[in-house]
């Protein structure tokens, strides 16, 4: 039996590379995207597109009612963080309102499916590092709030309703398919065209992984037996200063004379550490992140190579 998956947010970096991943697997990859969207930014391997959006229940019920999937990959948001702040409302009615109207399509179409939601370590805001599935979250951004939000609903749906919804709490990860608006790829786009770049805050630390692992722990976690949460993390974190030194080093330039600060790049609350501990992952999954080293990504990212 040919399995099929459904990924809404197909056109993001992490929809690509699960694209690639499920097709090659043998799914039947169908990619839930906005009519809107680019058609370059679907993965050729997709074996179909449904048209639709988060905002819309109607079209969630078509997509679903029509491809009847086996497993659905939950990871269209509005994923940048800033603008949450500017646009606080449409962040929340398509990542937290939007998630609670696919639970509610999947309960009502076909509860037995699998649900994989992308939650984020935007959730854990300043607790301290490392942080884990038990960490408490304590947001500080509209987008992190909007994502309690979400992740609360699948827990209830799962333990209400007995549906299988896998909570993944994925640490920023990266890749050259990744949105121009992430500090990454503004440095690496800056550094391979040996220009300079404006930033914010140079002292935030992440946990940046290569979102070619992270997809796979996706896919790991919805084979399981029984849902539950993990974290996925590198477990080490480094400061956007060290991101942009390696970057610049990396062509030759040194970022001191390469690297500008303004205003406009600064959030009105910021998270300052990221450092997860994925050791529940890497147990129970079998995880691990092999394309994940920081030299790793920025060469990657560098050379657009994947
Ligand atoms: O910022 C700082 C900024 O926008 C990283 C999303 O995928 O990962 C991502 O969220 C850090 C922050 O990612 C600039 O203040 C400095 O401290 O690349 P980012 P993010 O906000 O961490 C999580 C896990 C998600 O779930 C999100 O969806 O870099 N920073 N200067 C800057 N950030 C940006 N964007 N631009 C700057 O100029």
């Amino acid at each position: 039996m040919v399995r099929r998956a459904l990924i809404t947010g197909a056109t993001g970096q992490d929809g690509w590379y699960l694209t690639e991943l499920l097709a090659g697997l043998r799914y039947e990859v169908y990619a839930f995207v906005r009519r809107t969207s680019n058609p370059s930014t679907v993965h050729p391997a997709t074996h179909a597109v449904v048209y639709g959006s988060m905002e819309s229940y109607e079209s969630l019920f078509d997509a679903v009612s029509e491809v009847k999937p086996d497993e659905i990959y939950h990871l269209a948001a509005q994923s940048f963080v800033h603008h949450s702040f500017l646009d606080p409302f449409s962040t929340f009615d398509i990542n937290a309102t939007g998630t609670l109207r696919l639970l509610q399509v999947v309960k009502r179409v076909c509860p037995g499916a699998k649900l994989y939601f992308a939650g984020t370590s935007e959730m854990f805001g300043n607790q301290p590092a490392p942080q884990s599935e038990t960490t408490p979250f304590a947001a500080r951004s509209p987008y992190g709030a909007s994502k309690i939000a979400a992740y609360e609903h699948c827990r209830v749906f799962r333990e209400a309703f007995g549906m299988f919804v896998c909570n993944g709490i994925l640490f920023n990860h990266e890749s050259p398919r990744r949105g121009r608006e992430f500090v990454t790829r503004k440095i690496i786009d800056a550094a391979r065209e040996r220009k300079s770049v404006v930033l914010g805050n140079l002292d935030a630390r992440r946990d940046w992984g290569h979102a070619k692992d992270y997809v796979h722990g996706m896919y790991l976690m919805m084979q399981k037996e029984e849902p539950d949460d993990y974290v996925l993390a590198t477990g080490t974190s480094y400061s956007v200063a060290d991101f942009a030194a390696a970057a610049y080093r990396a062509v030759g330039l040194d970022w001191r004379d390469m690297v500008n600060v303004h205003y406009s790049n600064m959030r009105p609350a910021e998270v300052n550490v990221l450092c997860g501990d994925a050791s529940k992952a890497r147990i129970e999954l079998g995880w691990s992140c092999p394309n994940s080293g920081l030299a790793n990504i920025i060469e990657d990212m560098l050379n657009g190579t994947s």
